[in-house]
């Protein structure tokens, strides 16, 4: 992919009459679209909540926060000079890497002067007449854009849970999505930890190392694997720099998630017992997130499924010493890989420390929150401070943040209200020139967040080329295609066993949400080629119109 291209395109507007395109959220994928937005010659305008670059690595900085995709492949490919150059230190990068990397990115693109950083998009509404966005920020100005593009990600909006009592807490609340930008020091208070998911498994190990009593809260047990991270070594690095062209195309093309990996030929019962045991403690012992990728029917058979749930449940009971506590520990209530896996470093080991302890609070659910701790099942706890881990309105929640108008004042939150509904998780009908990245109803959140970022943006931004070249003004996803893709979407992730949890892929950590199966379980590189296939179909199921009038600024 280049990293830009000539100024072929006509730009519409200048920043006084409007913008061609406005984006939501300068996150990877915010920022690798306005690279190629202007690398075709287009205005663009980059609205960022924050104050810096980085999106979901910017917000998460608590202790241990870590991406369980491994640094070599969460990072850029569009440029292979940056991929070439930039040494990534660990196999699991370190959230302050990550951030260091965006801002990195970030400097050498030049891409600060087009980003308006502590603003956020409040409001677009789609003018017929004019087939253009006018988007209000929360400076109070309004700006008008031919295509508004979300950029909001998938896991940024972060949810705190409404428990009794919680406004009167007396000593500092932290959520692991809101995490402040000073070091947070724990030593020798006493810490409850109200969650049991990716983040509360990354930082109870390092706050439970500080504290002098950890409480940890936990509603469902969580399935979780050793990292096994380490420093990379130059010869690994050069490894992957040697073969980068090979190891993307592999990722993009033939891994259903979007990293590269050795895949499985067998299924799980397809082997006896004990080679199933050296299988699996093979992947163990290598760690990270590709062991449920040992067999290749984990996802769909529930019988194959069990036994590398087993598998995990016995090592959690060999690890923690208590044998009531492994109990705790060991999840029993969703198939293994339903809900995304966690990827830690000593997490269950930590329950072996004697100034942690876990409570069971399915049993003995939180009552409220009191000044100085909380009450579960008629029992109160006293601690100084309170982290809360207790995820995102994921997928739909940023989004639904912005009230978007679109044809006939219908607002996207209406129409979703079911459920997310989109034309490859792209576009919704009714909403013209408003393009989603990594939008419900695509792979997304189940695939490697960057592959599947460049592949949207590319895809984007030649379907605005194409429009420009052609004259078109407005883009929109018929309905006939949009309903088809939904019941697609929906068809292939019930062949699965991923609806049998109750997670965020389903919506269903969030009171009063729909219950959907919201990214596309079909894989990435079956995705892509269904998006190729559209694109050179001249944009299947989207319809583009031109409006006859004058363009009020040309550029060359
Ligand atoms: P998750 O995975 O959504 O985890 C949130 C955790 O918080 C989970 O254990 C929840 O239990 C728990 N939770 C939420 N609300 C409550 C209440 N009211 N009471 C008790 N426990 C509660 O979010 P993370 O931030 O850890 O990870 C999100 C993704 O980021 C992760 O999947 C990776 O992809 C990276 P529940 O399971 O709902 O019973």
């Amino acid at each position: 992919m280049p990293a830009s291209q000539p100024n072929a395109i006509k730009s519409r507007s200048s920043a006084a009459d409007g913008y061609d395109v406005v984006v939501v959220g300068a996150g990877f994928a915010g920022m690798y679209l306005l690279h190629r937005l202007r690398g075709l010659g287009l205005s663009v305008r980059v609205y960022e909540q924050g104050n810096g670059v980085g999106g979901t690595w910017y917000w998460n900085r608590y202790p241990g926060a870590r991406c369980d995709v491994e640094s070599m492949q969460y990072s850029y490919s569009f440029s292979d000079e940056l991929q070439q150059e930039w040494d990534w230190s660990e196999r699991y990068a370190p959230q302050p890497e990550i951030l260091r990397y965006a801002n990195h990115v970030a400097d050498r693109f030049n891409l600060r002067s087009d980003i308006q950083f502590d603003t956020r998009v409040d409001r677009a509404v789609f003018d017929e007449g004019s087939n253009t966005w006018s988007v209000t920020t929360s400076d109070g100005k309004t700006v008008t854009a031919q295509f508004v593009v979300l950029a909001t990600g998938c896991l940024s909006n972060a949810r705190m849970p409404d428990f009794k009592g919680l406004a009167d807490f007396k000593g500092n609340v932290y959520h692991t999505g809101h995490w402040p930008h000073e070091p947070v020091d724990f030593t020798g208070k006493r810490v409850a930890v109200i969650g049991t998911g990716s983040s509360a498994i990354q930082s109870i190990p390092l706050i439970a190392e500080q504290a002098s009593q950890l409480f940890v809260f936990q509603r469902t047990a969580n399935f979780s694997v050793p990292a096994r991270n380490a420093r990379l070594t130059a010869e690994e690095r050069q490894a992957f720099r040697d073969n980068y062209p090979e190891i993307r195309r592999k990722a993009r093309e033939e891994m259903r998630n979007g990293i590269f990996q050795e895949l499985p030929e067998k299924g799980a019962l397809d082997e006896s017992e004990e080679q199933r045991r050296a299988r699996y403690g093979a992947r163990w012992a290598k760690g990270g997130l590709t062991f449920t990728a040992t067999y290749n029917n984990i996802a769909i058979d529930k019988a194959a499924n069990d036994t590398a749930a087993d598998f995990v449940r016995e090592k959690i009971a060999e690890i923690v010493k208590d044998p009531a506590v492994a109990r705790l520990l060991q999840p029993d209530n969703h198939p293994i890989g339903s809900k995304r896996i966690c990827v830690d470093t000593d997490y269950y080991a930590t329950y072996n420390r004697p100034n942690v302890k876990l409570i069971d609070v399915k049993a003995n659910p939180i009552e409220q929150i009191l000044p100085h701790g909380l009450r579960a099942g008629g029992e109160d706890y006293e601690f100084d401070d309170l982290v809360l881990a207790t995820g995102f309105d994921a997928m739909t929640g940023s989004v639904a943040k912005i009230d978007i108008e679109g044809r006939a004042g219908e607002t996207l939150n209406h129409k979703w209200s079911a459920g997310p509904r989109t034309y490859l998780g792209l576009m919704s009908e009714g909403f013209p020139n408003l393009f989603i990245i990594t939008g419900p109803g695509s792979p997304s959140v189940l695939s490697n967040m960057i592959v599947s970022i460049e592949q949207h943006v590319d895809w984007i931004t030649d379907c605005i080329g194409y429009m420009r070249d052609r004259d078109f003004d407005c883009m929109e996803a018929t309905k006939a295609a949009e309903d088809k893709w939904v019941a697609h979407v929906n068809e292939v992730a019930y062949t699965t066993l991923m609806p049998q949890a109750n997670s965020w892929y389903m919506g269903a950590n969030i009171p009063g949400k729909p219950r959907i199966f919201m990214p596309y379980i079909g894989g990435v590189g079956v995705y892509r080629q269904i998006c190729n296939d559209v694109a050179a179909k001249d944009y299947e199921g989207f319809a583009m119109t031109a409006a006859p009038r004058q363009r009020v600024a040309v550029s060359s």
